[in-house]
């Protein structure tokens, strides 16, 4: 009766949860609306712990909102296109599907048995032709928008996968997924225009600052890396064969063009082929082969030796008309700017190495009172006065920007611009298990979209094992009656676009599907997702701070361009969790010091290790799991689950007549909980209702009594309390106390101002100086209630034996000393 028996209480409630449906939002608009979102899983195998603290904070806020009267929408789906999919199926010989879909199932157990508090009638997988089929129309959107297209061009290059990978997913020059070193390849790919909205991708940030993480923000600023300065045109002279041209190049220090000593084009772009005079094409294109096989960060490390190839031209100075030597080199890079640069080595670190390397002119144009470049080998890089620049001598750096640019745009050599080290998004991939791309490729009408009404392109069946491994190209091409169709628009002979979908472009607009997720007739309906969104509360790791969350906020303001949502965010607040440690170090296979889930499950129960996860620290914070306990949760639940047999009062007891310091104590509980939860220091409200347990706990064992009114408030509040973070015990203590689940839609506790203001002290009572009783009391408590209570004291009573009483000392609220006769 009175023990707490986690396994029969979580075997209790699932199927009363399942029968109420607690967590589907009735969308009927009596309520405010609140989205509260997890980023979906992707469906690697179980659960892990990362997905238990991650989801547990997102479960915490949904609940919270829940209490406090919000209609919630808490959806979950998953992320269920990818390559480990793929992988997994070369090595069992199956198809990616079976895989995925059984891994899908093994999670979705774990989270119901987890308590997601989710609305599971809105599943979604990307992976289901359902859902595919309006990404496919979506793509078909930004295509007729221009938004979508395809180039050739050199792209970062998996030799370890043999695909191509976004900038975004290239770390440290190498393989997000695998570590494998990224190369260059030249390919026809496709291309989502994100760097059309590179400026709102930035100024939209105002309407994020204080609601996402700063360095969230900082991440994107600086990945969208706006920079101003000037594109500057020098003509290449003419040479033999090879004909005069105009190069642009991209500087921000059109001040230093007097300071420009040579000029240098990226040895792997295609110009650097177009340029180079015949007798030195040999040696340009030795060198070309060396640099393939280099990472970007290979090429601009500073430390490396300076390579490169003299193409035999030369370029004008447009300011000067003086000639530079045009060399080919790989520490400028094809696709940043124009792909070609005037080098100033006084006052650029790498123009000056290089210049050193191959023995070219050092000539300082600004005057920054340090030592000479040529001299120290260190370029000049701040503030300062220029020199050596005609007209432009004397000025100060940022007039003499202004007035070159003001030279070149009078002389139409160039002008003022802004560039971005944003790319466009490289969104095809040579793989199976993605979304097939629905374009047609026709020999006379060129790219052709899948008309609406032929969506979803399915994925060709009869593919499975070895004839999904990686080749280079995409395994869908093999399937020839697959591939072959007639054109949509002139029903001539065709070929299907065989590249797949990155599985980012999936999950860059499920959030709106969740909305409703039947729906048939489109990705979305308007009008439905401009109730629910923006997200209201996002949680997700700092690993998608750019790729996911970039991409998301792009398509959101496509589909805002489209007409087709009202807001141009997405997610109105970020709350990235922390990871889950052991012993201080990430968990890894290689460390030997991964946490079961499954097992931390079984020994603790669900509640303990969810409150664990959320009591550890802010939710920002990492979680060491070695220095947590599990083991106190469970320890705290009893104590506070047992609280329900001690009330004695009946269901709706007016709670007025109760124990004030008690009452006080448990308004104060409830109204700092609830700020604490708007400030997501989910810890602290935690802390906080383990101190209401205590007190109440102390009250009832301490002459309040079970039967006080205010022992009931103060358990009900507990259990109220306890559903955001340990649903299963909240839930069997409330039906404890009398009450119809559930306890999730009890609401939140109505707070009294008055019985918050009124905090309770603490009255030290003595006999002889000695302290024998400590009573909680209200701080405005008048001294005649303070003697008659201190009198009254069991303790007092026995100590005084019978005496006589001298006299009585009152400071009320918190002394009274005694003095028996
Ligand atoms: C002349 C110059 C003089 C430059 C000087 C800098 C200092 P951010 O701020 O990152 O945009 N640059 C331009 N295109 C490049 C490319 N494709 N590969 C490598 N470097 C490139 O950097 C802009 C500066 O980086 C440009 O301004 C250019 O060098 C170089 F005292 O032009 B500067
Ligand atoms: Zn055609």
């Amino acid at each position: 009766e009175n023990t707490y028996d986690v396994a029969a209480i979580e075997a209790r409630w699932p199927a009363v949860w399942d029968r109420l449906q607690p967590f589907a939002p009735s969308d009927d608009g009596e309520r405010e609306r609140r989205y509260v979102l997890d980023m979906f899983p992707y469906p690697s195998g179980d659960l892990h712990m990362g997905h238990a603290e991650a989801f547990a904070m997102g479960d915490v806020v949904a609940r919270y909102y829940r209490q406090q009267g919000f209609d919630v929408l808490h959806p979950i789906g998953w992320d269920s296109f990818g390559l480990p999919a793929e992988n997994a199926a070369i090595k069992r010989n199956a198809h990616p599907a079976e895989w995925t879909y059984a891994n899908i199932e093994t999670q979705a157990t774990s989270f119901k048995r987890y308590a997601i508090s989710a609305d599971w009638s809105r599943r979604v997988h990307t992976s289901d032709p359902e859902y595919y089929r309006w990404t496919q129309w979506l793509f078909v959107r930004f295509f007729q928008r221009g938004l979508a297209y395809r180039k050739n061009s050199p792209v970062n290059w998996c030799p370890k996968d043999q695909t191509v990978l976004a900038n975004e997913q290239v770390v440290n020059g190498a393989c997000e997924r695998c570590g494998t070193l990224v190369t260059k390849k030249n390919l026809n790919q496709w291309y989502f225009r994100i760097t059309d909205y590179a400026d709102r991708l930035l100024d939209d940030m105002e309407q994020l600052k204080g609601r996402w993480p700063e360095r969230v923000l900082a991440m994107q600023r600086n990945w969208i890396g706006r920079s101003e300065g000037a594109h500057v045109r020098f003509a290449i002279e003419a040479d033999g064969e090879r004909p005069a041209v105009d190069v642009p190049v991209f500087t921000t220090r059109p001040d230093t063009l007097y300071g420009a000593t040579f000029f240098v084009v990226a040895a792997d772009a295609p110009l650097a082929l177009d340029l180079v005079t015949a007798d030195r094409r040999a040696e340009l294109e030795a060198y070309r082969d060396q640099v393939k096989g280099l990472s970007e960060i290979e090429r601009q490390a500073t430390e490396r030796e300076k390579t490169g190839v003299f193409t035999g031209r030369h370029a004008i100075n447009p300011l000067t008309g003086e000639k530079l030597p045009v060399w080919a080199a790989d520490y400028v890079l094809a696709d940043y700017g124009t792909g070609a640069i005037m080098a100033v080595p006084a006052h650029d670190q790498r123009d000056l190495d290089f210049a050193r390397t191959f023995d070219l002119p050092v000539r300082t144009v600004v005057d920054t009172g340090a030592e000479d470049a040529a001299e120290t080998g260190v370029a000049t890089v701040g503030e300062g006065t220029l020199v050596n620049s005609g007209e432009l001598s004397g000025l100060d750096r940022d007039a003499a920007i202004r007035r070159a640019i003001e030279l070149i745009e009078g002389q139409g050599t160039g002008e003022h611009t802004v560039n971005y080290r944003l790319r466009d998004w490289l969104l095809s991939r040579q793989r199976f298990w993605g979304t097939p791309i629905p374009i047609i490729h026709c020999p006379s009408c060129g790219e052709v979209p899948v008309p609406d009404d032929q969506l979803p392109v399915t994925l060709p069946e009869g593919l499975r094992g070895e004839a999904l491994a990686p080749k280079g190209t995409s395994p869908l091409a093999a399937v020839e009656e697959w591939v072959n169709v007639p054109c949509p628009a002139c029903g001539g002979a065709a070929e299907r676009d065989t590249d797949t979908m990155d599985t980012f472009v999936d999950s860059s607009w499920y959030y709106l599907r969740f909305v409703d997720p039947q729906l048939d007739t489109a990705p979305f309906e308007s009008e439905a997702v401009n109730r629910w969104l923006p997200v209201g509360q996002y949680v997700g790791g700092v690993e998608h701070a750019i790729l996911h969350l970039l991409y998301s906020r792009f398509f959101t303001k496509v589909l805002f361009d489209l007409g087709m949502v009202d807001f141009t965010e997405p997610f109105g607040a970020l709350l990235n969790q922390g990871q889950v440690l052991n012993g201080g170090r990430a968990m890894s296979k290689s460390l030997g010091n991964g946490v079961d889930l499954g097992e931390q499950l079984d020994r603790y129960g669900v509640d303990a290790v969810r409150l664990t996860m959320v009591f550890a620290s802010p939710p920002e914070d990492d979680v060491d799991w070695a220095d947590v306990s599990p083991s106190g949760s469970a320890k705290f639940l009893a104590r506070a689950w047992r609280l329900g047999t001690d009330v004695t009062s009946d269901v709706g007891t007016d709670p007025s007549t109760g124990d004030r310091a008690l009452r006080s104590m448990t308004h104060r509980t409830v109204s700092e909980a609830a700020a604490l939860m708007e400030a997501n220091k989910f810890n602290v409200a935690i802390a906080k209702l383990m101190e209401l347990v205590n007190a109440t706990r102390k009250a009832v064992d301490s002459g309040v009594g079970g039967a006080d009114p205010a022992v009931r408030e103060a358990t009900e509040a507990v259990a109220i309390l306890l559903s955001l973070f340990a649903p299963y015990t909240a839930e069997d203590l409330w039906n404890r106390l009398g009450h119809e689940a559930t306890v999730a839609t009890a609401g939140w506790p109505a707070v009294d101002q008055e019985l918050v203001r009124q905090e309770s002290v603490v009255a030290v009572v003595q006999v002889q100086g000695k302290v024998r009783e400590r009573l909680t009391v209200s701080p405005d408590i008048g001294e005649d209630e303070l003697r008659e209570l201190a009198l009254a004291s069991e303790q007092v009573q026995r100590v005084l034996d019978g005496r006589g009483i001298r006299t009585v000392i009152v400071r009320a609220p918190k002394l009274v000393n005694i003095v028996p006769a």
